[in-house]
């Protein structure tokens, strides 16, 4: 009788949680931003800042989901080593023209976040070089923890399991706990689309 309830369990657990992941990320573009940097001739200059890009998120009670992409870089021959920044943390590394870690990366901007972009590291460029980097802004409610545009028993789900943790996601109102008062803001944001 015991095992029967534990394999309905285990069962019911499956079904959930393949329902939950079968929601997550439906893309809701908000903007797209391509970002150019012109680089000048340096030779082995390995920290530099320069023409910084910003990005901030100013919509009260929304989150944005920013991805970055490396586009492409002209006159690759001259590139030998890029590292892309955002709020201090190293988002791409190029060499030779081919992004080596971290393209396609999702970064979670909460409100009033600013996002920076520039390439701070350089090495071995002879010439003058462009490097191409496009931004893919998707914005949700705040409370849409699987960020399928709808906030419902599914998010309160995945808050749910996620209590006493500290992930930016599942901690809706930013204060570094999943807790009650996230719980209370759920509620208020229930139903909300982006
Ligand atoms: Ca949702
Ligand atoms: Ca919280």
């Amino acid at each position: 009788m015991r095992f029967k309830h534990i394999w309905i369990i285990i069962l019911f657990s499956i079904v959930l949680v393949s329902l939950l992941i079968s929601r997550m990320y439906v893309s809701k573009v908000y903007a797209i931003i391509n970002w150019s940097d012109t680089l000048d001739s340096y030779v082995d200059i390995t920290t530099y800042k320069y023409d910084v890009q910003n990005y901030t998120n100013i919509l009260v009670g929304k989150i944005h989901d920013i991805c970055v992409t490396f586009v492409n870089a002209t006159n690759q021959t001259s590139l030998q080593v890029y590292n892309v920044t955002a709020n201090s943390t190293n988002f791409i590394n190029i060499q030779n023209g081919i992004a080596v870690t971290a393209n396609n990366t999702y970064y979670t901007l909460i409100p009033n976040n600013t996002l920076s972009f520039d390439v701070v590291y350089k090495q071995n460029i002879l010439n003058n070089s462009i490097i191409n980097i496009e931004m893919v802004v998707y914005k949700y409610s705040i409370s849409d923890c699987n960020r399928d545009d709808i906030v419902d028993v599914f998010d309160a789900v995945l808050m749910g399991t996620t209590f006493g943790g500290t992930n930016v996601i599942y901690d809706m109102n930013k204060d570094g706990t999943i807790d009650v008062f996230d719980a209370v803001l759920l509620g208020n944001h229930f139903g909300e689309t982006s």
